[in-house]
């Protein structure tokens, strides 16, 4: 027999249909104003804002439960700096030599380039961890499962914690991102997955006058 220990479902809330649907819709024009960001204002944010976001994160769910996440929390100018230093040495290698010229193309609707200025400027830099093992505290290696996947759920919920805050976000992915390890002190287990840079808008903040895919190309209901 097995020993779980199973909990009544007590924090599920059922709603009347009408209702259901309203909040369906709601969440949906919610989520349809977001983008991403890339003119931050240094304007600063209170820290229990970004701690609710990141436990609203923490909350997803993940293989076998592990939650193989980290994040760091990056607010020192300091810090900030390195990161944005390295990273442009990356960029310049990638936008200049690594990048197939598909690539390129695929980017050019964005108009990015190899210099990062938001990783000074916005007041915080999320640098998510993925971790494929967890070293306990007592130091034995415990394996995680889909950490790719959960990692990525945790991050979609960030970043719409992250939106229905008020603030906005960028999903920035230096590649290669190895030196976050060697700038953050983390360990060798945890794999950098990306960067959030979250704060306001500048003002005036421009962003790219791109579409999506309409519903009905991306889904097939049987
Ligand atoms: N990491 C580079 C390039 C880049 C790649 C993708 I895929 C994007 O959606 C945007 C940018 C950069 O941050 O500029």
């Amino acid at each position: 027999m097995s020993d779980i220990n199973l909990i009544p479902l007590t924090a599920y809330k059922e709603f009347q249909k009408e209702e259901m649907l309203n909040r369906s819709r709601a969440l949906l024009e919610d989520l349809l104003r977001r983008r991403t960001v890339r003119d931050f204002s240094d304007k600063k944010v209170p820290k229990e804002i970004i701690n609710n976001c990141l436990a609203a994160a923490n909350s997803a769910p993940s293989g076998a439960n592990k939650q193989p996440w980290h994040f760091v929390v990056v607010s020192n100018p300091r810090i900030k700096k390195k990161i944005r230093v390295a990273a442009e040495e990356e960029e310049r290698e990638f936008y200049s030599l690594r990048a197939p010229q598909e690539w390129l193309d695929a980017l050019a609707p964005l108009g990015t380039d190899s210099n990062k200025p938001f990783l000074e400027t916005a007041p915080y830099l999320i640098v998510i961890f993925s971790k494929s093992l967890e070293i306990l505290l007592n130091g034995t290696k415990q394996k995680t499962y889909y950490a790719s996947e959960s990692t990525g759920i945790a991050t979609g919920f960030l970043i719409s914690a992250i939106h229905n805050a008020g603030l906005v976000s960028l999903t920035h992915t230096p590649s290669p991102m190895k030196f976050l390890n060697n700038i953050l002190g983390r360990p060798a287990n945890e794999k950098p997955f990306l960067v959030l840079v979250v704060g306001y808008p500048a003002e005036n903040a421009m962003v790219p006058d791109i579409v999506k895919k309409g519903l009905e190309e991306v889904t097939t209901y049987l």
